[in-house]
């Protein structure tokens, strides 16, 4: 006979099925259980604010997707994506998290950690731009396609006045350009123990959601525009839920890259046009 208690240290009766899954057997609560090894705990499988599937099949899926992505316009041949955020934000872990999927192992081709001497902080403003390199006619394929502001989830509380008007700023500027806004919050394994434990819970931890919200609001965003995430940091082997967090970002990226240059192009047609119907 097996003891079982709910989240609420209440005893359950319960029945275990063959494959390990246990239910409860008076029919008396409601959802779905899981039984939490050893500890002879259950407890309900919590609503998803954001549905995520963590399959292997899915990862490999969204794997697959990104890879065979082509933009439909021919004159792009590859997504431009430009992070922006402050040093420390995980601009450089974010790269490595999405190369390291892809080379199928821990990679650190972007130099990140929190040196004073950091490459983000050498790279600041004593170095001059480069006329020579400099497009002053930049083509479809030279510019910014997607701008992906990356903030820490533990500092969204605390942004200074100067920060985020540097962020409206940008945002501006990208608007006027018709470039898509995306949101990386990184470091949701410090904002909340439940992610720090299982990555998984990304999806269904309400201080997540709440700073997903919070963010949105700030940068007056949809919130499907903005990315939880934990990047690859302490990790030496890769994590299939940590994957899927970095790459559903992308592939969300490089589609709503898709739907703005479509936009560009019906607007240019309506342009052609003699008159306009209303
Ligand atoms: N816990 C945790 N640490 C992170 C995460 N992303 C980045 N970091 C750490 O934050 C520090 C700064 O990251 P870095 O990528 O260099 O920031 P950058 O200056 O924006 O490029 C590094 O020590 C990273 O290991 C994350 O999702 N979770
Ligand atoms: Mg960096």
């Amino acid at each position: 006979m097996m003891t079982v208690y709910n989240n609420n240290g209440h005893k359950v009766p319960v029945q275990a099925m063959p494959n390990g899954v246990i239910i409860p057997s008076n029919g008396q609560m409601n959802g779905h259980f899981i039984y939490a090894g050893d500890q002879r705990h259950i407890s309900e499988v919590p609503t998803q604010w954001r549905p995520t599937n963590w399959s292997r099949e899915n990862l490999l899926g969204i794997k697959g997707d990104i890879m065979s992505f082509t933009p439909s316009d021919p004159s792009v041949t590859r997504t431009r994506i430009l992070m922006i955020g402050l040093v420390g934000a995980g601009k450089s872990s974010f790269y490595n998290t999405i190369d390291s999927v892809f080379r199928n192992r821990i990679t650190q081709r972007a130099t990140c950690g929190s040196a004073e001497n950091s490459l983000t902080k050498n790279f600041s403003s004593k170095l001059p731009v480069s006329w020579w390199n400099f497009k002053i006619k930049p083509s479809a394929n030279d510019r910014v396609h997607c701008i992906a502001f990356v903030i820490d989830a533990t500092s969204v509380d605390v942004l200074s006045k100067e920060d985020l008007h540097k962020i409206r700023t940008f945002q501006e500027l990208a608007k006027e350009r018709g470039i898509v806004q995306t949101v990386v919050l990184t470091k949701i394994d410090t904002l909340c123990k439940d992610v720090k434990r299982d990555i998984s819970s990304a999806v269904t931890s309400p201080v997540v959601e709440t700073a997903v919200q919070k963010v949105a609001d700030l940068l007056r965003l949809p919130r499907n525009n903005v990315f939880p995430m934990k990047n690859y940091e302490n990790e030496t082997e890769l994590d299939d839920k940590i994957s899927i967090l970095a790459l559903s970002a992308l592939r969300q990226m490089l589609h709503f890259t898709e739907d703005a240059l479509q936009k560009k192009k019906e607007e240019a047609e309506h342009a052609k046009w003699p008159c306009n119907i209303l």
